[in-house]
């Protein structure tokens, strides 16, 4: 367990869930918030045992953007401060080692969306809503979502949620392909559980290469993509999970992977 301030964090079973906790505010997130998510992916990072992160809300929202009560009055200062703290959020979040899933009830707004969109897979309930809605404060995204939104759903889907702040729902998030899946609302935790505990037993070191190869691989040229890819394939033949895989492929039977 770790102490947390507007959140809680727990670890079942080899997989850690965060959960946004800030219910009156529909989870809004202030400069706390993202402090315990640092910490919370900070701890996934570090404990061996975890092999997986789910990050939540409720079932009115997963969280409803940054906490524009606290940002009302901010001046330029307060900005920075207040995306210091959320940069630093996302960028454990986004390099994590291990799977994330983001298990998306209700409102995913503004900071909340781009919190979801540092995961590598996102499970929307059927009464989730997304958006980026800061255009209609006056300001733009500043969590990451001009840029990763384009990354994801291609650069005119995401130019017009974020120049018209409109909102999407589940259905039209997984056309657009913001989510991977659309689940009843009393089916989410089940099944992003499900995906964890799948991605739990797939072989850790390779993951990480999956995800290093993927993502550094979007800023990259193509050549230089290529040779990041070929660079981690070979480094895996060096695993005793590769021989692993492979013998029991050949043995017809489910591998046994530790890790090494
Ligand atoms: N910040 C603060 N409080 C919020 C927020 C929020 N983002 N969202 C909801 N709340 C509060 C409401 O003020 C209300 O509190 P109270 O009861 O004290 O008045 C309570 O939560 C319930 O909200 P509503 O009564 O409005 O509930 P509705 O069901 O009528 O509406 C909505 C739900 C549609 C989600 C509505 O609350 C809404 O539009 N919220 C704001 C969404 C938004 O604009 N989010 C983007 C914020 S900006 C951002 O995320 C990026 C900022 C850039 C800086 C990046 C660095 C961090």
């Amino acid at each position: 367990m770790v102490d947390l301030v507007h959140s809680r964090f727990e670890v079942r079973e080899g997989i850690g869930w965060f959960s946004f906790d800030r219910p009156k505010e529909l989870n809004a997130l202030n400069p706390k918030v993202f402090e315990d998510i640092a910490t919370a992916v900070e701890h996934c990072e570090a404990d061996p045992d975890v092999r997986a992160l789910v990050l939540t809300g409720n079932r009115r929202a997963f969280a409803a953007g940054a906490d524009i009560k606290h940002m009302a009055s901010g001046d330029i200062h307060l900005a920075a401060e207040l995306t210091r703290k959320s940069n630093s959020a996302q960028q454990v979040l986004s390099e994590l080692s291990k799977p994330s899933i983001a298990a998306i009830a209700g409102y995913a707004l503004g900071c909340g969306c781009e919190l979801a969109l540092c995961c590598d897979f996102r499970i929307a309930a059927e009464n989730a809503v997304f958006g980026l809605p800061e255009i209609k404060l006056g300001i733009i995204p500043g969590g990451g979502g001009t840029q990763r939104l384009p990354r994801l759903i291609g650069l005119g889907a995401a130019v017009n949620m974020i120049l018209s702040g409109d909102t999407i729902n589940a259905q039209q998030a997984l056309q657009t392909g913001l989510v991977h899946d659309v689940v009843p609302m009393d089916r989410l935790e089940e099944e992003a559980e499900k995906l964890a505990v799948r991605l739990s037993r797939r072989p850790v070191t390779a993951l990480n290469a999956a995800k290093t190869a993927t993502y550094a691989g979007t800023n990259m040229s193509l050549p230089d993509g290529l040779k990041l890819e070929w660079s981690l394939l070979c480094m895996l033949f060096g695993t005793e999970d590769q021989s692993e895989g492979m013998t029991a492929f050949i043995e017809k039977r489910q591998p046994n992977f530790t890790g090494r």
